[in-house]
């Protein structure tokens, strides 16, 4: 497994809120193209290198936040392999996706959950149930911004949730996602400042998901806020859903980067035959369900040539994550008003 060097001395980035915000203040160049934060007050944060056992920390960290910030890139950025699907379409997760961290000082199980929004039918709901499941029994839950939104979600959040931040009885790290689009990092100021504002927000992490700047400090800053504990999973382990999870998944993402408005958020992907054959060797037969008759006839395409390129597209991504070859044999099925049904969300998981 590929995981990210730890830092050599987590004290020197360490960074409260308190302090971002105090430094902001009286230096105004702080946020230039060098670094994003000064180095902080000595804290009695561990040395990263150490072998003793007892400064090993481990825990599960939740990432929330709104639709599209970057919360799968993230988790897949942080664990150097591809777990959670990412397409540049907002609500691209719909199920909480588990992925573990390991390094020679801490574990982190991470749960990457679908974005936050306004409910409009029963998928939705279901997705909103799985954010506030994945937000109970965590050590420490990581709020994911956009560092080109101008506006804070938290307040939104916070009712869509149905909770205040700091009724979550555990600290809560901001994170201000994709500073690599930012023109000039001063543009993070009035951001840090009004999360430091909300006072609900234990430290700010300015990060790029995508190049990987500061995921380093990140993780340092994580550390902190998990209880020391031996490894909770095997360190070789990446995640524990189900080969048939990513699977589908994979085949849902190549739905989504090949189709348009309402045909993503309409279709769901059902397996209907998973076999590994010998010389490693895939069969995979799936159904794409979709909820009208027009909507199957423009995922399959003029003479098949829509669902061919999904098809192409997932097999590629199926066969690097398999690591074999792949077959691939994908069919499109109408199931009316599958979005809207408490009892078919059931059956395809989402409770
Ligand atoms: N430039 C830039 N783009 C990013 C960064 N992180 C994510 N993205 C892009 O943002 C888009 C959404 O990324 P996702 O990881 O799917 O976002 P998400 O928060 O998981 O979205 P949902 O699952 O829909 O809630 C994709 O096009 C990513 O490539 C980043 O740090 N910089
Ligand atoms: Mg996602």
């Amino acid at each position: 497994m590929e995981t990210p060097e730890p830092h050599s001395d987590p004290q020197e980035r360490t960074e409260s809120l308190e302090e971002t915000k105090n430094a902001a203040a009286s230096s105004p160049d702080l946020f230039g193209s060098a670094h994003l934060s000064p180095p902080a007050e000595s804290k009695d944060a561990p040395a990263a290198d150490s072998s003793d056992d007892s400064d090993f920390h481990a825990g599960f960290v939740t990432i929330i936040g709104e639709p599209n910030v970057g919360k799968s890139t993230l988790l897949n950025s942080l664990l150097g392999t591809k777990l959670s699907i990412v397409t540049p379409k907002p609500q691209t997760t719909r199920k909480r996706v588990l992925g573990i961290y390991t390094d020679n000082r801490m574990q982190i199980v991470f749960i990457d959950t679908p974005g936050i929004l306004q409910p409009r039918y029963e998928l939705h709901r279901a997705m909103l149930k799985i954010v506030q499941k994945s937000l109970k029994e965590v050590d420490t839950v990581l709020l994911l911004l956009d560092a080109t939104r101008r506006e804070l979600p938290i307040e939104r959040l916070e009712q869509q949730l149905e909770m205040s931040l700091d009724q979550l009885g555990v600290p809560v790290i901001a994170a201000i996602n994709k500073i690599d689009l930012l023109k000039n990092r001063r543009e993070l100021l009035p951001m840090i400042h009004q999360l430091s504002q909300t006072g609900k927000i234990r430290e700010v992490v300015p990060i790029s998901a995508v190049t990987g700047e500061n995921l380093d400090r990140l993780l340092d800053t994580l550390y902190q806020y998990l209880p020391q504990s031996p490894p909770l999973y095997d360190p070789e382990l990446l995640s524990t859903h189900p080969e048939r999870f990513f699977i589908a998944e994979f085949i849902r993402e190549a739905v989504f980067l090949s189709t348009h408005e309402e045909i993503p958020y309409s279709t769901e992907v059902q397996l209907v035959e998973v076999k590994e054959k010998e010389n490693n060797t895939w069969y995979i037969a799936a159904n794409i369900i979709v909820e009208r008759p027009s909507q199957k006839a423009i995922l399959i395409g003029k003479d098949g040539s829509k669902i061919k390129e999904i098809g192409i597209k997932a097999r590629q991504a199926l066969e690097f994550h398999l690591g074999g070859k792949v077959y691939l044999d994908l069919h499109v099925k109408v199931q009316p008003k599958w979005r809207k049904n408490p009892q078919i969300l059931r059956y395809y998981g989402y409770y």
